[in-house]
C-alpha cells in the first residue's frame, strides 16, 4: 500500500477556498450558510494549518533523525499574541486568505477580529520566548519551545472605578484551532513521598519513591519560519489526574470527593501566576515549574532521542536554554534522570548536565531571583533536594581549593542560603554552561554587583546577548503601511536581515521620503484612535503627539514619575502659570497591568485613572492634554499602539531594568525615546544617536551614590517648585473628589520613602520634555529623527539576538 505524503492544498485563491470550504463542512460540521464566526474562525485557521502540515511534519521528522544538535528553550512563559495573521504571514498567504473569503461573501477581518490571544505570560519575559521562537524558525535552527498550557493566562484587566478588577482570562473557553493535543504522549510526573538507598551490586545508590503523580499532557503547536518552509515546534503541557475520576466514590454520593484528585492534579495548569505572587501560591508555582521541565526532559530523552542513544553525547543534540530561574529545576531533575533511571555515575552526569544547561538572567531585583525553602522543595521533590546538596557540596568543595576556608565567602557563594533556602540563580550559575544577561548593561551589573563572586570563579562563564524582537510580528504585521513603504525603497529582503534598515538612513534628508513616513505615522495613530474608540469609547484628537507608556505596573518603572509630569503640566495649566496655547498637544496613553497582590501598584493604577477623569473634563485644558488609559494592554493592544506612538517613555530608574523590549519595537516603529540610561536604552541611544534621543536622569552610579549617601525625596521636593505643586495638588484631592485621603499613600510613599527615586529625576524629566516639545514643533527636524531611529534599530532584530546566543552560548548551526 502507498501511502501519501500530505500535500500543501493549492496555493491559489480556487485552492484556498475549497480547502475553507471543506474545513468548514467537514471540520465543524456545517455549511457555510449556517455556519458561526466561531465556525468560519476555527475553519480559517484549519486551512491555514493544512498549507502549514506537510513542512511541519518534514521538519519534525527531520530533527528526530539529523544527528545535529537543537535548542529546548524551557520557559514557563510564551505570550505568544495571535497565530492567525502571524500564520498566514509566514505561509505568504495573507492576500489569498483575504480574497478567497471573500469570495465566500466574508470579510476577513471580521473573522480574525475573533482570535483570542493565548495570555501565557506576565510581560517582556514571555513576550522575549515567542520572538526567539519564531527567530529561530525563520533562520532553521532546530528547535523545540517547552512550556505550560495554562487553562487560564494573564487575568483580563477591567476597571471599576478607576481601580483594576481581575477577570479570569478562558482563553480555551471556544477551544484553540492551533493546538494539536496529545494525550497518548502523556508522561508520568512524580511529586512528594522520600528517598531511599539501597545496594547496586556493591554500589549504594538512591532512589526516589514518589507518594502521588500526575499526568502531563502535550499540546503541540506550530512555529513556522518566515518565507523559509520551516516549521517548528512549540510543546505545552497540561495536567491530568493519573486515575481521574473514582466511580466508586461517586456511586457512594461524594461527588466531590469522587473528583478530588482530578481537580488536585489539574490545578497545576489552571493559572499563571502574576510575577509577585502570594506566599499560598509558592508550593503550586514550584509544582508548575518542575511538572513542565521534568516532561520536558523526559520528552526529549526518551521520545525524541533514540531508543539507544548514547546519553554521554547528549551535549551534541541539545543544550536546555533556562528563561529565567522558573525551569532550574531542571539541574537536579536531569541528574536524577541520568543517574537514577539511566545509571550513570554522578561525575560522569555531572558533566553532562554542566554542558546541557545554559541560563538567562532577566533581572537585577534582589526579590525577582528566586529561592525554594528546603523544608518545601523537600517534601515535594525529596531526591532532587538530595542532588542540590550534594552538587553545592562538591561546588564549595572546589570554592574551598580555590580560596582556603574563607568562610565569609563560602556563605556568599553558597548555593544554599544561612536560613536553608535553596538560591535558584546560584544553582543555575554553577550548573550553567553560561549565564547571560539581557542587556550590555544589564549582563555588566549582573557580573559586578548580583554574582560577582561566581564570575571571578568561572572566568568566560558570563556573557551578554542583548534581547531582540521579531520585525515579522512588531513591524510587518503591526505597521504595514512602514513595511510596504521600507520594501518600496529599499527593496525585500531586510524583514530577514534588519541591518538592512541602515539604507533608509540617506532618505532621512529626503523630503518626499519624510513626507511619505509622516503619512504612515498619522494613518497609525488614526489607525489607533479607531481602535480606541471601538475597544474603549476614547477619543483622540487630531494633532496631538501621542505619547506612550505600555508595560507592566512596577514602581521601579516609574509610571508615577510620568504622571507627576502630567500633573504638573495640567497645574501649570489650571494655576494659569502657562496658557493652554503654550502647550504642546499631548494625549498620553498608558497601558499596564498590576500583579493582584501589589497593592502599591494597583494604587497608581487608579491616580492614572483618576488623573485622567479630571484632566481630559477640564475646560481649562481647552483639549490640549488628554489620558488614555486602555484596559487589559496585550500583545494584540500593543500591535495597534506601537506603530502609532511618536514619543516612547522608558524612565525606569538607571540599574533597574533588566534591557526592555517594547523600547525597541517603538524605536523600530519610528516612535523617539524618552529614557534613562537604563537596560537596552543604553544600547538604542548609542546606535541612534544622542540627537535622536530624548536622555535624563542620574546614571547607574549616581543612582549608587545617592543610595549609599542616603536618599530625602523630600530634598528634591523642596528644590523644585513644580513638582512641589503637583504633589500637592494631589494631596488637595483634586484627583478625589476633594478628599486628599484618597492617594495619601502614593504622595506619601513618594515623599517619604520613593524607592526607585522618582522624585530625584523629577527635574531632568521635566527639562527633556520641554526638549521632546521644542523638537516636535519642527516636524521636519523631528520625522528625521524617526526616521533615523528606524534605520539604525536593526540590530535590535531577535534574529540577531538568536546568532548572538548561537555564537555564544548554543553553537547551534541552522539546518539547511
Ligand atoms: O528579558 C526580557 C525582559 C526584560 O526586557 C525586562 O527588562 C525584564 O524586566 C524582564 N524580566 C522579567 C523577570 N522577572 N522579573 N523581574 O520579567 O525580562
Amino acid at each position: 500500500l502507498a501511502v501519501a505524503p500530505v500535500t500543501a492544498p493549492e496555493a491559489t485563491v480556487d485552492g484556498f477556498v475549497e480547502q475553507f470550504l471543506r474545513n468548514l463542512n467537514n471540520g465543524r460540521g456545517v455549511a457555510l450558510s449556517a455556519s458561526t464566526p466561531n465556525d468560519r474562525y476555527f475553519a480559517l485557521a484549519a486551512t491555514v494549518r493544512d498549507y502549514l502540515m506537510a513542512r511541519w511534519l518534514e521538519d519534525v521528522r527531520r530533527q528526530r533523525t539529523a544527528q545535529s544538535k537543537g535548542v529546548a528553550y524551557l520557559s514557563a512563559e510564551y505570550l505568544l499574541g495571535r497565530q492567525l495573521d502571524n500564520n498566514l504571514l509566514a505561509t505568504g498567504l495573507t492576500e489569498i486568505a483575504g480574497e478567497a473569503l471573500a469570495a465566500c461573501g466574508l470579510d476577513i477581518d471580521e473573522v480574525r477580529a475573533l482570535e483570542i490571544e493565548p495570555g501565557l505570560g506576565n510581560g517582556g519575559l514571555g513576550r522575549l520566548a515567542a520572538c526567539f521562537i519564531d527567530s529561530l524558525a525563520t533562520m532553521g535552527v532546530p528547535n523545540i519551545g517547552y512550556g505550560i498550557r495554562y487553562e487560564y493566562g494573564i487575568f483580563r484587566q477591567t476597571f471599576v472605578d478607576g481601580q483594576q478588577v481581575e477577570q479570569a482570562d478562558s482563553w480555551l473557553s471556544l477551544g484553540s484551532p492551533w493546538e494539536f493535543p496529545h494525550p497518548e504522549a502523556a508522561q508520568t510526573i512524580s511529586f512528594g513521598g522520600h528517598t531511599e538507598t539501597y545496594d547496586d551490586d556493591g554500589v549504594v545508590r538512591s532512589r526516589w519513591i514518589p507518594a502521588w503523580n500526575v499526568q502531563a499532557v502535550p499540546h503541540n503547536y506550530m512555529v513556522p519560519g518566515y518565507h523559509n518552509g520551516r516549521v517548528n515546534t512549540l510543546r505545552l503541557w497540561s495536567a491530568q489526574a493519573t486515575q481521574g475520576f473514582d466511580l466508586r466514590t461517586f456511586n457512594s454520593g461524594d461527588y466531590q470527593e469522587a473528583v478530588r484528585a482530578q481537580t488536585y492534579a489539574e490545578n497545576i495548569s489552571k493559572v499563571l501566576y502574576p510575577e509577585d505572587s502570594t506566599p499560598q501560591g509558592k508550593e503550586l508555582r514550584l509544582q508548575q515549574q518542575y511538572f513542565f521541565v521534568a516532561a520536558s526532559i523526559s520528552d526529549f530523552v526518551n521520545l525524541i532521542l533514540p531508543r539507544d542513544f548514547d546519553l554521554t553525547r547528549l551535549p551534541e543534540r541539545v543544550i536546555f536554554q533556562l528563561n529565567d530561574t522558573h525551569p532550574v529545576i531542571g539541574v537536579p531533575e536531569l541528574m536524577r534522570v541520568l543517574v537514577d533511571e539511566k545509571g550513570l555515575e554522578w561525575d560522569a552526569a555531572w558533566a553532562i548536565t554542566r554542558e546541557c544547561f545554559a541560563y538567562t538572567c532577566h533581572t537585577l531585583l534582589p526579590e525577582a531571583l528566586e529561592v525554594w525553602p528546603s523544608d518545601l522543595l523537600g517534601r515535594l521533590l525529596p531526591r532532587h533536594l538530595e542532588i542540590i546538596y550534594r552538587i553545592n557540596d562538591e561546588f564549595l568543595d572546589e570554592v574551598r581549593e580555590r580560596y582556603g576556608d574563607d568562610e565569609d565567602r563560602i556563605r556568599r557563594m553558597s548555593i544554599i542560603a544561612p536560613d536553608g533556602a535553596v538560591r535558584m540563580a546560584f544553582l543555575a550559575t554553577v550548573a550553567g554552561s553560561k549565564v547571560n544577561g539581557v542587556a550590555e548593561l544589564h549582563s555588566q551589573l549582573l557580573r559586578e554587583k548580583v554574582l560577582p563572586d561566581f564570575d571571578e570563579f568561572f572566568p568566560g562563564k558570563f556573557t551578554n546577548v542583548t534581547n531582540g524582537v521579531t520585525p515579522r510580528r512588531f513591524v510587518k504585521l503591526a505597521n504595514p503601511g512602514l513595511s510596504r513603504l521600507i520594501t518600496d525603497t529599499i527593496g525585500p529582503g531586510w524583514l530577514t536581515d534588519l541591518d538592512r534598515l541602515r539604507e533608509l538612513e540617506p532618505f532621512a534628508d529626503d523630503a518626499s521620503f519624510r513626507q511619505a513616513f509622516a503619512s504612515v505615522k498619522a494613518a497609525n495613530k488614526r489607525a489607533l484612535a479607531k481602535t480606541l474608540h471601538a475597544r474603549d469609547g476614547f477619543t483622540v484628537d487630531d494633532g496631538h503627539m501621542l505619547d506612550v507608556m505600555v508595560k507592566r505596573l512596577h514602581e521601579y518603572k516609574r509610571q508615577t514619575l510620568k504622571l507627576l509630569h502630567i500633573v504638573s503640566q495640567y497645574d501649570a495649566i489650571v494655576s494659569g502659570r502657562v496658557s493652554p496655547a503654550e502647550v504642546t498637544p499631548r494625549t498620553f496613553v498608558f497601558g499596564a497591568k498590576a500583579a493582584p497582590g501589589y497593592a502599591m501598584a494597583k494604587r497608581i493604577i487608579h491616580l492614572i485613572n483618576a488623573v485622567g477623569e479630571v484632566v481630559n473634563s477640564d475646560p481649562r485644558v481647552e483639549g490640549r492634554l488628554a489620558v488614555l488609559f486602555p484596559p487589559n494592554y496585550n500583545v494584540t493592544l500593543a500591535e495597534r499602539v506601537v506603530p502609532a506612538a511618536d514619543l516612547s517613555e522608558q524612565i525606569s530608574l538607571a540599574g533597574k531594568e533588566a534591557s526592555g523590549t517594547g523600547n525597541m519595537k517603538f524605536a523600530l516603529n519610528g516612535a523617539l525615546t524618552i529614557g534613562t540610561d537604563d537596560g537596552a536604552n543604553v544600547e538604542i541611544r548609542q546606535l541612534v544617536g544622542d540627537e535622536n534621543f530624548f536622555l535624563f536622569g542620574m546614571t547607574e552610579p549616581e543612582v549608587a551614590t545617592l543610595a549609599e549617601t542616603g536618599y530625602h525625596p523630600i530634598d528634591f521636593v523642596r528644590a523644585d517648585e513644580n513638582l512641589q505643586s503637583a504633589l500637592d495638588l494631589i494631596s488637595s484631592g483634586a484627583f478625589s473628589c476633594g478628599d486628599g485621603s484618597v492617594f495619601e499613600p502614593v504622595v506619601s510613599n513618594l515623599v517619604h520613602h520613593d524607592p526607585f527615586m522618582a522624585l530625584a529625576d523629577f527635574t531632568s524629566y521635566a527639562a527633556a520634555q520641554q526638549k521632546v516639545d521644542a523638537l516636535y514643533a519642527d516636524t521636519e527636524a523631528w520625522t528625521r529623527s524617526a526616521i533615523l531611529n528606524v534605520a539604525r534599530s536593526g540590530f535590535f532584530s531577535s534574529d540577531r539576538s538568536m546568532r548572538d546566543y548561537i555564537d555564544r552560548i548554543w553553537h547551534t548551526p541552522p539546518v539547511r
